[in-house]
């Protein structure tokens, strides 16, 4: 569509949005007009791709979570047509900017593991790749978070109630799920996948239940009007709610249902589509497929192939086994413990009977390989599919899938040598690590326009957009004042409009002088935000210490949701709430230290804070952080490192060399003897300052409005519960390093800002290898073995 084209049509489309004349139309009616054509612009593309990629050989990437985001600007973006846009708007008085605004985040994940996937299916698209995102339709997003004199409180997410257009009800493609007490149909909704490029548009299809039949209407008409719907919410139900939970669980039995639910008519149209291109021997299906599991939450895909191949394909047991340990990859996403799944038999036998025995007889199969290959009973019980009353997810990936991955060099590494040394002593040939990666679209080349177009301009063309590692031939403006000077200028204009979106959606006013120093993550203790608060209490105290000093001038900026049950995660929600509000109250020190939430932490909000950043904090307890790839998303919008060397920052480093980040803290290899060494007592008496933070948490100075919660985090500092031990996440024993790096940073900021752009520059270019475009090119060449496909 020309700007002309689009112009005219625009209105059109905005017309039969809201029923109204342009002029009587409202903003969210434009939003919708606008996506609307975008859809229309897409449509042939798509089609095109679908049947295409129908016919060959195809990855299918299953995820309880895919945490999208916005999708106008994207869009608009892969189609050239921002600026068209933005003209069609101007002719109605309306900027692009405002209506943008107006799209909710369709937050259908809770974090990393769920954000990677999205960043993943966009990969896949401006590669060309026939990769197919399967998922489930979250009727509620992640909850909305409001804070209610600094509480967290969850609000339901109703995402799409007001419509939602990027997404396609494909009626006539749906599959029939079946539980023991319960028959669903499984509609699929198609949201486009737009490459960056490209035409190829790939597809992310959500799977929607709805009752077999709308409603018993003899219920109904005999007026048990109750009864006649009672069906219908229990199917409905299966969709209602992502679990607002990540690496813990709970729900039980809803959840496995939902992992059933959604694995299940994958699967259906998986072997549909088989059969029509290939004929009806199955045997060639891991020819042409491949399934990545995202973690345990889809692994019950394994039992329910078996199930399909053997009862409505008539295999024998033999030749499924067969295909089904050619098909499934399994990727790891945490060496937390409590989020390797296990479910409870009796889960299984209330909802599908014939699953369970399958389950069985993948376990007897598996104990006889073990024992014959001589491995000693006890290991073998620990290794088995079911044991004590449960099933255990985790290792039945393990024993199925052809690929078992961790997501950063030292995440793999911690895999093969505990969370699943048994599995890697007996298939080490499985184990592989895939590094995540982000995508530069979206996370560079759309939040950060001013830098773009600094890249562009450099480079002598946006082919770095989808080619990350070109960015590398500028490494030399690292020496180029004239070019550093320019960054720091776009990261001042980034800041300033920082500065004004959080004054309109939070009230809060914040100097754009002042160092940024940001923590945006899911809220857990292991990720060490309570570190981070700690060090503000201290600097507080210093500050009203010696008010005359030449304090750098910082604002603090968290953002973070807390799982609903997680009360200590919400306890530092509260802290980090309850220390903004002293320090604003405090005529000093809110001269020099200002701290923000940002409430409800999203995809978006995200994208206009990470432009504006100068520092990233990336603190966890050295080898608990998979990962994370906020740390990637930071370094590539020029902001530095602050970090352990934990997860993916230990390749960043790697990346940019040891002077261009600050990394401080244990090691993972070192902290087993340095906590047998020094109890956490001994770093709260000693390590100066230290004392006065932890015990500003229960002696007035901060004021939990008598709930206990600051009493239970000092408890869980210095003297841990029964079950576990005090300071498990090592805070006070880093916390001396943690001060030092970081007032060591904010000095060398003030200090000289060339030699800070200097850095910040260093990791830009370097930032290559933490394009998701990269991880994906691995997967699809290591595991997959996925061709492009060019429609
Ligand atoms: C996260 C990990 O905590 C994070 O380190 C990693 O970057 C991300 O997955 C993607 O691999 N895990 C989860 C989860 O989100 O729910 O376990």
């Amino acid at each position: 569509m020309s700007n002309l084209e689009l112009s005219n049509n625009l209105g059109a489309f905005v017309r039969s949005e809201s029923g109204r004349t342009t002029e009587n139309s409202t903003l969210r009616e434009f939003w919708a007009g606008l996506s609307a054509a975008v859809m229309a612009e897409l449509a042939d593309d798509w089609d095109k791709t679908r049947r295409t990629y129908a016919a060959g050989r195809q990855e299918h990437y299953l995820s309880a979570e895919f945490l999208e985001g916005r999708a106008l600007l994207n869009n608009l973006t892969n189609l050239g047509q921002v600026e068209d846009a933005a003209k069609a708007l101007e002719h109605y008085g309306l900027n692009l900017s405002d209506v943008l605004e107006e799209e909710p985040d369709a937050a259908l994940g809770n974090g990393g593991l769920g954000r990677l996937a999205a960043c993943f299916l966009d990969s896949c698209a401006t590669l060309n790749l026939p990769v197919t995102g399967y998922g489930i339709l979250y009727r509620y997003g992640l909850f909305r978070q409001e804070f209610d004199n600094g509480f967290q409180v969850e609000h339901p997410d109703a995402w799409m109630e007001e419509g939602y257009p990027f997404v396609i009800r494909r009626e006539e493609e749906q599959r029939r799920v079946s539980f023991a007490d319960l028959n669903v149909r499984a509609i699929p909704y198609d949201m486009p996948i737009t490459g960056y490029g490209t035409k190829n548009v790939g597809t992310l299809r959500l799977w929607r239940s709805e009752p077999i039949e709308e409603f018993d209407y003899d219920a109904f008409n005999s007026q048990r009007f109750t009864d006649a719907i009672v069906e219908r919410e229990r199917v409905m139900d299966l969709c209602r709610v992502l679990y607002p939970n990540d690496t813990t669980f709970e729900g039980k039995v809803l959840r496995v249902r939902q992992q059933y639910f959604f694995t299940s008519a994958s699967l259906q149209e998986m072997l549909d589509n088989y059969i029509q291109q290939h004929g009806s021997d199955l045997s060639d299906f891991a020819k042409y497929n491949c399934i990545q599991l995202n973690d345990t939450h889809p692994v019950l895909a394994i039992p329910e192939l078996m199930r399909l191949l053997l009862d409505e394909h008539k295999m024998t047991w033999e030749d499924a086994w067969e295909i089904a340990t050619k098909t499934f990859a399994y990727t790891n996403h945490t060496v937390l413990a409590e989020a390797l799944e296990t479910w409870q038999i009796s889960i299984f036998e209330k909802l599908f009977p014939r699953i369970l025995e399958i389950i069985y007889e993948i376990d007897r199969r598996f104990r006889a390989e073990l024992t014959e290959k001589g491995y000693h009973p006890g290991k073998i019980d620990y290794m088995a599919p079911v044991q004590n009353g449960m099933v255990h997810m985790a290792w039945i990936a393990c024993y199925t899938s052809f690929s078992i991955n961790g997501v950063a060099a030292m995440h793999t590494e911690i895999l093969k040598a505990e969370t699943l040394h048994d599995w890697y002593e007996i298939w080490p040939e499985r184990f592989n690590n895939k590094t995540n990666g982000v995508t530069p679209r979206r996370w560079l080349n759309q939040c950060n326009t001013e830098l773009s177009a600094l890249l562009t301009e450099l480079s002598g063309s946006d082919a770095w957009v989808s080619d990350l590692d070109k960015l590398k031939e500028l490494e030399h403006f690292a020496d180029d004042e004239g070019v550093l000077r320019r960054l720091i200028d776009i990261k001042d204009g980034n800041k300033r409009d920082f500065a004004q979106w959080v004054e309109r959606r939070d009230g809060i006013k914040i100097d754009p002088d002042s160092i940024y120093d940001v923590q945006i993550k899911r809220l857990h203790e292991y990720k060490r935000q309570l570190m981070n608060a700690l060090y503000i209490i201290d600097l507080y105290f210093r500050i009203k210490d010696n008010p005359e000093g030449n304090w750098v001038p910082r604002t603090f900026i968290f953002g973070a949701k807390s799982a609903p049950g997680y009360v200590r995660a919400k306890a530092i929600i509260k802290l980090i709430n309850e220390v903004g509000r002293v320090i604003a109250n405090d005529p000093v020190v809110s001269k020099f230290v200002t701290v923000v939430f940002v409430e409800n932490y999203n995809v978006s909000p995200a994208e206009h804070i990470i432009p504006a950043a100068d520092v990233s904090e990336q603190i966890s307890t050295a080898g608990k952080e998979a990962s994370g790839t906020s740390n990637m998303k930071f370094m590539m919008n020029g902001a530095l490192t602050l970090g352990t060397l934990d997860g993916a920052n230990v390749e960043i480093v790697d990346a940019v060399g040891n002077e261009n980040a600050y990394i401080f803290g244990a090691k993972e290899e070192e902290l087993p003897a340095l906590r047998a060494q020094t109890h956490p007592r001994e770093f709260y008496q000693t390590v100066p300052g230290l004392k006065r933070a932890v015990d500003a948490l229960v002696d007035g100075t901060l004021d939990d409005n008598a709930s206990g919660m600051f009493h239970d985090l000092l408890v869980s500092l210095l003297d841990g519960s029964s079950w576990e031990g005090a300071d498990v996440y090592y805070v006070l024993g880093d916390f001396a390093a943690y001060r030092e790096a970081r007032d060591r940073m904010a000095e060398d900021w003030a200090k000289d800002r060339l030699a800070w752009a200097r850095k910040c520059w260093i990791n830009i270019v370097n930032s290559g290898r933490f394009s998701s475009d990269r991880t994906i090119s691995d997967y699809a060449r290591e595991v997959w073995k996925l061709e492009e496909t060019r429609i």
